[in-house]
C-alpha cells in the first residue's frame, strides 16, 4: 500500500486580553468597572474535500494560523473573536499528532471537520470581577494562548489513472516527467518490477496519481510475466492510459501493440474493457514516429483519443495530463476503490491538569492547564495572583505537594513565577 504524507503546523488563535477600565461620570472620580472581556481566538478546522485526492498542496503551504481574538476595550466593549482557517483535505486523511503518533482523527466523508488546533479563550475584563466585596476590581484575564500542534497527515493512495502498454514503451519515463516519482528507466523489458505511484500536480488543489505498471505482454491474462500481478492494479484504476511506442524502435507496429493489449486486459476481466482510456503516442522525437502516428489516427482515431508525447523532451505531457484530470471529473469513483476498513474518529485525550517534579529543591509545576493560567495571569496584579493560588488549591497541586513531601518554605516554580509553599 502506498501512502501520501504531509507534515502541517496548525494554531489556534490567541484570546484577547480583558480590559480593565472604570466608567468616568460627572462629579463621580471613579465610576464602575467597565473594562470588556477580549475575543476568542479562531480554530483550525481541517475539512473533508471530495474533489481533492492528494496531499500534494501541503508541499507548497505548511503552516496554518487561525486569527487571534481581539483584546476588550473600554466601555464593557467586548473584542472581536478571531476567525477560523478552514484547511481542506482529502476525504480518507488520518490525521496524527507528530509528537505522541496518535490518531486525532480520520476524515472519510465530504464536508467533515475536524478542529485540529482550539483557539484560545479571551479573557475577563474587570467588569466581570465586580461584586459586593470589590466594586472597584483592578485585575481583568490575560487571554490564553491558541493550541498549536504538529501535525501528520497520511492518505492511502489510490490510483486514478493507470499507464499500461508493453514493456520498454515508456511507461516509466512519463511517469518521472509529471511526477516527483523517480522509477528504474532503462533500455531492457520489465524494467518496472513494482508499481510506481506520482502525484501529477494540475494546479492548486487540483491534481490526481498516475500509477506505473510494469510492462504487459501477450499472455498476460494468462499469469505470463507476473501478469496477473500486474493486471490486478489495471483493474484499481479509473481511467487508463494506453502508452504505444510510435517510433518503432522494436520493430513492433503500435497498431498490433495495442490491439494486443486490448485483448489482455478483457480476457483477465472483461469489464476493464469498458474503462475510459486515451492513448500517448510516445516516442515521437525519434524519426519514423510521425508515419506510425499518422497510421494509428486513422485507424483508432474516431474510438480514442490519442496524444502525440515523448517523455524525453516532454512534449505533449502537460496536455495530455490535463486531458486526463478534466476525464477523471467526469468518471465516478470506482465502488471498490474505498476501503472500507476505518480507523474510528478518536478525540484528544482529556490533559492531566498538571505536573509536578523536583529537580534542585525546587517544585516544578507544569502542564497544559497550569500554562493556560500563567498566560491568563496578570503576575504584577496581587488580586490575579491570588486568584491563580485559589485556582492551584482548587486543582489539586496543594494535595499533590503535600502527598509527594513537600515542606513548610519549599519553593514551588511556576515558568517565571516563584512562590512559597506554606502548609498549615
Ligand atoms: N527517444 C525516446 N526514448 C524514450 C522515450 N521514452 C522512453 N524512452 C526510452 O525507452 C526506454 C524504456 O523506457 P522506460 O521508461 O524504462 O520504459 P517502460 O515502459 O517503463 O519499460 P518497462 O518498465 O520495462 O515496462 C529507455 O531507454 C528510455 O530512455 C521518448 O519519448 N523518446
Ligand atoms: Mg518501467
Amino acid at each position: 500500500m502506498f501512502f501520501d504524507y504531509a507534515k502541517i503546523f496548525v494554531k489556534g488563535g490567541d484570546g484577547g486580553n480583558g480590559m480593565v477600565s472604570f466608567r468616568r461620570e460627572k462629579y463621580v472620580p471613579q465610576g464602575g468597572p467597565s473594562g470588556g472581556d477580549g475575543g476568542r481566538g479562531g480554530d483550525v478546522v481541517l475539512v473533508a474535500e471530495e474533489g481533492l485526492r492528494t496531499l500534494v498542496d501541503f508541499r507548497f503551504k505548511k503552516h496554518f494560523k487561525a486569527e487571534f481574538g481581539k483584546h476588550g476595550g473600554s466601555k464593557n466593549k467586548h473584542g472581536a473573536d478571531g476567525e477560523n482557517v478552514e484547511v481542506k483535505v482529502p476525504i480518507g486523511t488520518v490525521v496524527k499528532d507528530l509528537e505522541t503518533d496518535e490518531i486525532i482523527g480520520d476524515l472519510t466523508v465530504h464536508g467533515q471537520k475536524l478542529v485540529a488546533a482550539k483557539g484560545g479563550r479571551g479573557g475577563r475584563g474587570n467588569a466581570r470581577f465586580a461584586s459586593s466585596a470589590n466594586r472597584a476590581p483592578e485585575m481583568a484575564d490575560n487571554g490564553e494562548a491558541g493550541e498549536e500542534f504538529q501535525l501528520v497527515l497520511e492518505l492511502k493512495l489510490l490510483a486514478d489513472v493507470g499507464l499500461i502498454g508493453f514493456p520498454n514503451v515508456g511507461k516509466s519515463s512519463i511517469i518521472a516527467k509529471v511526477s516527483a516519482a523517480r522509477p528504474k528507466i532503462a533500455d531492457y523489458h520489465f524494467t518496472t518490477i513494482d508499481p510506481n505511484l506520482g502525484v501529477v500536480r494540475l494546479a492548486d488543489e487540483e491534481s490526481f496519481v498516475l500509477v506505473d505498471i510494469p510492462g504487459l505482454i501477450e499472455g498476460a491474462s494468462q499469469g505470463m510475466g507476473l501478469g496477473h500481478r500486474f493486471l490486478r492494479h489495471v483493474e484499481r484504476t479509473r481511467l487508463l492510459l494506453h502508452v504505444l511506442d510510435v517510433s518503432g524502435s522494436e520493430d513492433r507496429d503500435p497498431l498490433e501493440d495495442f490491439g494486443a493489449i486490448q485483448k489482455e486486459i478483457e480476457l483477465y476481466n472483461p469489464r476493464l474493457k469498458e474503462r475510459p482510456q486515451i492513448i500517448a503516442a510516445n516516442k515521437t522525437d525519434l524519426t519514423g514516429a510521425e508515419e506510425r502516428l499518422e497510421r494509428l489516427r486513422e485507424a483508432l482515431g474516431d474510438r480514442y483519443e490519442i496524444f502525440p508525447v515523448s517523455a524525453v523532451t516532454g512534449e505533449g505531457l502537460p496536455e495530455l495530463m490535463r486531458r486526463a484530470g478534466s476525464l477523471l471529473k467526469e468518471i465516478p469513483d470506482l465502488p471498490a476503490a474505498f476501503d472500507t476498513e476505518q480507523v474510528k474518529l478518536t478525540r484528544f485525550k482529556p490533559e492531566a491538569p498538571f505536573t509536578l517534579e523536583k529537580e534542585n529543591g525546587v517544585w516544578i509545576l507544569a502542564g497544559p492547564e497550569i500554562q493556560r493560567w500563567t498566560v491568563r495571569t496578570n503576575f504584577a496584579n496581587t488580586a490575579a495572583v491570588a486568584r491563580f493560588l485559589r485556582v492551584l488549591q482548587k486543582i489539586g497541586v496543594e494535595q499533590a505537594l503535600r502527598d509527594q513531601g513537600a515542606k513548610n518554605g519549599d519553593t514551588v516554580a511556576v515558568g517565571a513565577f516563584e512562590f512559597e509553599f506554606l502548609d498549615e
